[in-house]
């Protein structure tokens, strides 16, 4: 069994039910064994900044879907709950983004994992933390609560020197 944890965001219509669609969408997907819900919280929204609010989530599944199986799972219930992919950074009706797969490193034409702008995104980092406290990042062995507590700060990580 391996371990999935997607964010998802909404800021269209009814966007506490566009969340409860998308989780139950993952519930009864074949291959999905388990699905544990972070708190929602309403987010500014970053990148085109002119428009509503989101609401974020994270969510845990356990799955036997490989993570491109996943990705093609995602992408069938936006489809779904109706979102028209226009503006790159627009309003959707639900994004459901791959955040980590294990401790996969996935870089290809359709995927990277883990999610290569998760660390900048509070929406991301503050649901993730929630329901996962001591999660590591595969790629730094730093956990996210650390980079969320930098980034809080206004501290980025500029080069580490090992201690020497
Ligand atoms: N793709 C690559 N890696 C992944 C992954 N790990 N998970 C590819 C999912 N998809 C991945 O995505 C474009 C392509 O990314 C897909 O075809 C897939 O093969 P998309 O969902 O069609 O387009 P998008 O979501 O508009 O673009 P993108 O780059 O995923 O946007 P972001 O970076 O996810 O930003 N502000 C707040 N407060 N809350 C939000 O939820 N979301 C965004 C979207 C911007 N601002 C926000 C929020
Ligand atoms: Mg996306």
């Amino acid at each position: 069994m391996n371990t999935a944890y997607l964010s998802i965001g909404t800021n269209m219509g009814d966007r506490e039910d566009y969340l409860t669609q998308a989780v139950h969408a993952l519930r009864t997907t074949a291959g999905i064994e388990s699905v544990e819900t972070s708190s929602i919280y309403e987010t500014a929204p970053v990148g085109v900044t002119d428009q509503a609010d989101f609401l974020n989530m994270v969510v845990r599944l356990s799955t036997t879907l490989t993570p491109f199986e996943l990705l093609a799972s995602c992408q069938w219930i936006e489809s779904e709950l109706g979102r028209v992919r226009t503006i790159r950074w627009g309003p959707r009706t639900a994004d459901l983004d791959i955040l980590l797969y294990n401790n996969d490193n996935i870089e290809s034409e359709t995927l990277s994992v883990p999610h290569p702008r998760m660390k900048e995104r509070a929406f991301v980092l503050i649901p993730l933390t929630e329901l996962a406290p001591t999660c590591v990042d595969p790629i730094t062995g730093r956990q996210f609560q650390e980079e969320l507590a930098m980034q809080e700060a206004g501290v980025v990580l500029w080069k580490t020197t090992e201690g020497n």
